[in-house]
């Protein structure tokens, strides 16, 4: 027995290491909401919500997911028993709506605690891993063709990333061709050049943007047009042999259904926090399969913590075609795991131990605090 006994949550600012320039905001920073759950019988368990650039990617925010946490989800779950998580994770999804970044963080933490109790991997609550190691892509979003170029060769050169997704759509069409061409170019045959629109095209824009997209030889295109718009998605991927990937479209197993009833994308970017946590992205994963649309695992841009959580999960699944994008903790100034994730050999590697794998580094945390920094600032001590 391991009564839920307490939740404390914290948000933690880490600066970039540059610029991440996406079609809807420039991220210096990532927020993190950290959460640890201590259990009656004196485990813990850790999780992470993460989203990207405030509530420019999405509904939720750094501050939204503290707050569902704080104020909703943790009194309705205190005091349950955190071994049946089947039983917590329907509870939650009945008390509070949407919201799927809260509800994984928690999920995480409940999945963790469990799996160190039992000293297992989550991953063997999960079935147990087939690998422990994935290729892991690298964005290319410095906001510069050259800056971008001197990145994807210094990647390719160290052995980390030979996979590499450009953010575009901030810019015309044209010029995003442009931009893509020149990176394709460069990289030739060393690596495979992807690109995320982030929904910023319209739907005209869309079939230029393919079209162009196609001739040079780009493998994917990821979440061309607004999220809604699956029909207008399915007509592109019927239209263009360019492989198509459904992201922002999927929060969940009932939107799988439908892009996968529908066939409007060729691909699933499967992420744990979009999909409301590691039991539902599961279940996208299973819809996937059954229709036979090519997986990957995308990210949050997540810290340590959520990008173990996602690596746990992917490393049970035998069929994932098109690899990961887990590189979140490789983006930020400073890793607030006690041991980083290691990225070598154009893999990332599922970390080793009980639960997560991860723990993380108690002064790291301690410094990037939000409330610990606005308190410095007040008295005039920033650091
Ligand atoms: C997204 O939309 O896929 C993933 C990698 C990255 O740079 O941003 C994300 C979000
Ligand atoms: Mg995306």
């Amino acid at each position: 027995m391991a009564k839920i006994e307490r939740i404390e949550t914290s948000i933690i600012d880490i600066p970039t290491i540059r610029g991440h320039v996406l079609s809807m905001t420039t991220m210096m920073m990532q927020s993190i909401v950290l959460v640890r759950v201590k259990f009656a019988d004196g485990s813990e368990g850790l999780g992470e919500g993460t989203s990207i650039g405030g509530l420019s990617y999405g509904a939720e925010s750094p501050e939204s997911i503290k707050l569902a946490i704080d104020a909703y989800i943790a009194p309705a779950i205190e005091g349950l028993e955190g071994n049946n998580i089947n039983a917590v994770i329907d509870l939650v999804q009945k008390m509070v709506r949407g919201n799927p970044i809260a509800r994984c963080a928690v999920e995480t933490a409940l999945w963790d605690g469990l799996a160190r109790r039992l000293n297992v991997s989550v991953a063997q609550l999960f079935g147990g891993s087939v690998r422990t190691e994935m290729p892991v892509a690298w964005t290319l979003a410095s906001g510069n063709s050259q800056t971008d170029i001197t990145e994807a060769l210094e990647m390719i050169a160290a052995r980390r990333h030979n996979i590499f997704k450009l953010k575009i759509g901030k810019r015309a069409v044209k010029d995003d061709i442009a931009h893509v061409a020149a990176i394709k170019q460069a990289v030739g045959d060393k690596g495979s050049i992807r690109v995320d629109v982030n929904q910023a095209w319209n739907v005209a824009d869309a079939r230029w943007g393919l079209a162009g997209l196609q001739e040079i030889g780009v493998d994917l295109v990821e979440q061309p047009i607004r999220a809604r718009y699956t029909q207008a998605l399915k007509s592109l991927t019927d239209s263009y042999e360019i492989a198509v990937m459904a992201d922002e479209a999927l929060q969940g197993p009932e939107d799988a259904m439908h892009v996968a009833a529908d066939r409007s994308a060729d691909v699933f970017a499967v992420k744990i926090a979009q999909s409301g946590g590691l039991k539902r992205a599961s279940e996208v994963i299973a819809i996937a399969q059954a229709a036979n649309i090519g997986l990957y695992a995308g990210t949050m841009l997540e810290a340590g913590v959520g990008t173990a959580a996602a690596l746990q999960l992917f490393s049970t699944i035998p069929t994932l075609e098109w690899g990961t994008e887990l590189f979140g903790p490789l983006l930020f100034k400073e890793e607030i795991l006690a041991t980083p994730i290691a990225y070598h050999d154009f893999n990332v590697h599922l970390p080793d131990g009980p639960g997560l794998g991860v723990t993380v580094d108690p002064e790291k945390v301690e410094f990037y605090r939000r409330d610990r920094s606005k308190s410095l600032h007040v008295v005039g001590a920033k650091i």
